[in-house]
């Protein structure tokens, strides 16, 4: 394993609290009914966003999913919009009109969270085709669940990146369920790693709760489409701890099995466990770290709900792109 500095064990850390706090305070707030639509939480998955985003240059792109705080957060998005949006209010990134499933910001090249399963890899992949046309190093990392997986985007989506070699990175989140759904009934693969071989393309499996392994695969399939050798597909493998949905009353399964694979993989846990016994944080660096960003969340909080709602007047702007055609 490559040397990792102390400012990334930092960010890793902080990162994956911040998600995992900010995610914390949407449940809350949703189950009061102070949320307005469907949120999907990203809670015992913060390592995957974290990691491979640890990698990213602000120039480079990310396409989300439904469940996209987290890789928000990690791409350098703000709490404060990010919170506003999520409580329907005009100071939102989408001035409260779009929602959780909606969080976009293309100034630091998140191009969107996305309420349609398997609606982010050609959006990665054109802009994989943007930086190859524009001949810059910039590349794009795809994030997707095992659920979409399967559907035909999938294919289209890695066949065109592999065939161009164009600088994408597929980063499945194979979180074992999709909604109500598990992963070994749908999914004719033992891996979803192992399709990559239908592309031509290097397929990889990583354990998706350590942030240290997946930092570091991520890094050389980055590298890798930096240097124009083409996408990757890299599979994650993870679990869903939450509900599909916030009130998702989750018949499907039982709560010893959820409470038994969060105590044994809970990526936060995992990486507080390694820091102290490898000396990387104290218990004291990571206390501060928490007080740190416990307050910027509160301070994110206030802000969404001292907020004004977008009025009825507001209703038909922002529907179309001003000055295209
Ligand atoms: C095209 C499309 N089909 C179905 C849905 C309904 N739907 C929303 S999330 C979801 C499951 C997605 O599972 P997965 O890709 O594994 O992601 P996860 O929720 O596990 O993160 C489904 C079927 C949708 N939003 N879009």
């Amino acid at each position: 394993m490559k040397k990792i500095s102390k400012e990334v064990v930092e960010h890793f850390y902080t990162t994956m609290v911040k998600i995992r706090l900010f995610e914390e305070t949407i449940n809350e707030h949703f189950l009061k009914g102070e949320i307005p639509g469907f949120v999907h939480l990203y809670i015992g998955e913060e390592a995957i966003a974290t990691g491979v985003c640890a990698n990213l240059r602000k120039t480079d792109y990310i396409t989300s999913t439904h469940r996209g705080h987290g890789h928000t957060i990690a791409k350098g998005g703000q709490l404060k919009p990010m919170m506003a949006e999520i409580f329907g209010r005009k100071t939102g990134y989408c001035k409260g009109k779009g929602g959780s499933m909606h969080i976009a910001d293309f100034s630091i090249g998140m191009l969107g969270a996305n309420g349609v399963v398997g609606g982010g890899y050609n959006l990665a992949v054109g802009a994989g085709m943007a930086s190859k046309l524009q001949g810059n190093d910039n590349v794009a990392v795809c994030f997707f669940g095992d659920g979409a997986s399967n559907r035909g985007t999938f294919h289209e989506g890695l066949n065109m990146a592999a065939a161009f070699k164009l600088p994408v990175i597929f980063v499945n989140e194979n979180n074992q369920w999709a909604s109500t759904t598990p992963y070994r009934t749908t999914t004719s693969v033992e891996n979803i790693a192992d399709r990559a071989v239908g592309y031509g393309i290097p397929g990889v499996i990583v354990d998706g709760n350590d942030v240290f392994a997946v930092y570091e695969e991520a890094a050389k399939a980055i590298e890798r489409a930096r240097a124009g050798e083409g996408p990757t597909l890299l599979e994650t493998k993870t679990y869903r701890i939450k509900g599909h949905f916030v009130g998702d009353p989750e018949q499907y399964r039982t709560k010893e099995e959820v409470e038994r694979v969060f105590a044994a993989t809970d990526p936060l846990k995992k990486f507080r466990e390694k820091a102290l016994a490898e000396g990387l944080l104290s218990a004291k660096e990571m206390q501060e770290i928490d007080g740190k960003i416990a307050q910027d969340i509160q301070e994110s909080l206030e802000y969404a709900l001292g907020s004004p709602y977008p009025g009825p007047e507001e209703l038909f702007e922002d529907l179309y792109v001003k000055g295209v055609c």
